[in-house]
């Protein structure tokens, strides 16, 4: 199976990022995409090519332009307006709240970019858990290029293509970045195929975490079904959407489908959950199926806790590949290093029916090393 992968990510490279105010080691670092490259290098069946650049349309196809603008200045103002740190990430955020009784035409009038460069990157971000550094947005246009160039593979013919993106995208919605993400990769390269293919296309999101910016892109869309398995967000983040009963709306209505899991979930509730998945996705024609691949499902997962192990990772992509459609494989999230890169080899070499043998060297072997 060929890989997309560009050495443009390593410009994003962060050492804290905060937990209910408390600094913590950053998770979404360089080294996850070095060792997911590292190791299928080393595998030898999965050649390597960088993306081809694909421009700003297909971005703006799916998200707010001025979000794009946004990210591609805010360093420079950071920088400009003198504030003495090593990354950009918001204090202040426009909590709904702010503008509750006042009416609609109000809330719209007043509701706007702030000036200030921290309350900008509060009106356009989530969370304070994605910071911005002077290689964000670089590294962020090369993940979408990225995304796009393995769509580019699979319509050119081939049955399935990995696209190593990083930074992740499933939590960027239309008009916000946060959740370590900037570009949604995974809702650009399904819009994509939409409007090259004229059909369908299904979103089968596996990271540990809700795609809320996915489910908030297509929620209205009949053409994008996007089906998640996830933590629940009773207890884990986005904590605002992921639940069940978000079904869609319109022309959406249906199409959505989420499928939250317990904590421990295991490999045998996580492969119920994934036929279920399936079915939701086979019944709607089409095919190809965007992959949001997170390996922060695993048992050792330091954000996550589920107890999934690599075997489960090579079954998972075998099924997956087993309903005959095509696969567009976009990296997500999973922060536990050392098993990155099997974990991926795993999950691949099952999408491609291929056995897994593991690498005597990585120390996470058949058994998946011991589920955390
Ligand atoms: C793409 C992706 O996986 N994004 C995940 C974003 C999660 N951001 C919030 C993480 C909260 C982590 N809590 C850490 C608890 C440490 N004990
Ligand atoms: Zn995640």
């Amino acid at each position: 199976m060929q890989v997309v992968y560009s050495p443009v990510h390593l410009g994003h490279d962060i050492s804290v990022e905060t937990f209910m105010g408390l600094p913590i080691p950053a998770n979404e670092v360089a080294e996850r995409a070095e060792r997911i490259r590292t190791a299928l290098d080393a595998d030898g069946g999965f050649p390597r090519l960088e993306p081809t650049q694909h421009g700003e349309a297909p971005i703006t196809a799916v998200h707010e332009p001025a979000l794009v603008r946004f990210l591609e200045v805010a360093w420079s103002e950071v920088r400009a307006q003198g504030l003495p740190r090593a990354f950009l990430s918001a204090d202040t955020y426009p909590n709904v709240r702010m503008f509750d009784g006042m009416s609609p035409g109000a809330v719209a009038r007043l509701a706007r970019e702030p000036v200030h460069a921290a309350g900008r990157a509060g009106f356009w971000g989530l969370d304070s858990a994605a910071p911005l550094v002077a290689g964000t947005y670089r590294a962020a246009r090369a993940a979408v290029d990225v995304a796009l160039t393995t769509v580019d593979l699979v319509l050119g013919g081939a049955a399935a293509a990995y696209g190593l993106c990083r930074p992740p995208g499933h939590h960027a919605a239309r008009s916000m970045y946060g959740g370590y993400c900037f570009f949604n990769n995974a809702a650009i390269a399904a819009e994509a195929i939409v409007r090259a293919t004229g059909e369908r296309v299904a979103i089968l999101d596996v990271d540990y975490h809700h795609g809320n910016g996915s489910q908030q892109i297509f929620w209205r869309r009949g053409d994008v079904r996007y089906v998640s398995i996830h933590a629940d967000p009773d207890r884990a983040y986005p904590y605002f959407l992921g639940r069940a009963d978000e079904t869609g709306e319109d022309e959406g209505a249906g199409e959505n489908v989420n499928i939250p899991l317990r904590a421990g979930a295991t490999n045998e509730e996580y492969l119920v959950a994934v036929d279920r998945a399936l079915e939701a996705i086979v019944a709607a024609p089409g095919s190809v199926i965007v992959v949001s691949l997170g390996f922060d499902s695993y048992g050792l997962d330091p954000i996550g806790d589920f107890a999934l192990t690599t075997d489960v990772y090579h079954e998972v992509g075998r099924r997956v590949a087993a309903t005959g459609r095509r696969l567009v494989i976009l990296q997500e999230g999973g922060y536990h290093r050392p098993s990155l890169g099997e974990n991926a080899r795993a999950w691949l070499r099952g999408a491609e029916g291929r056995v897994f043998d593991p690498l005597p060297s990585a120390g996470f072997g058949a058994s998946g090393g011991v589920a955390g």
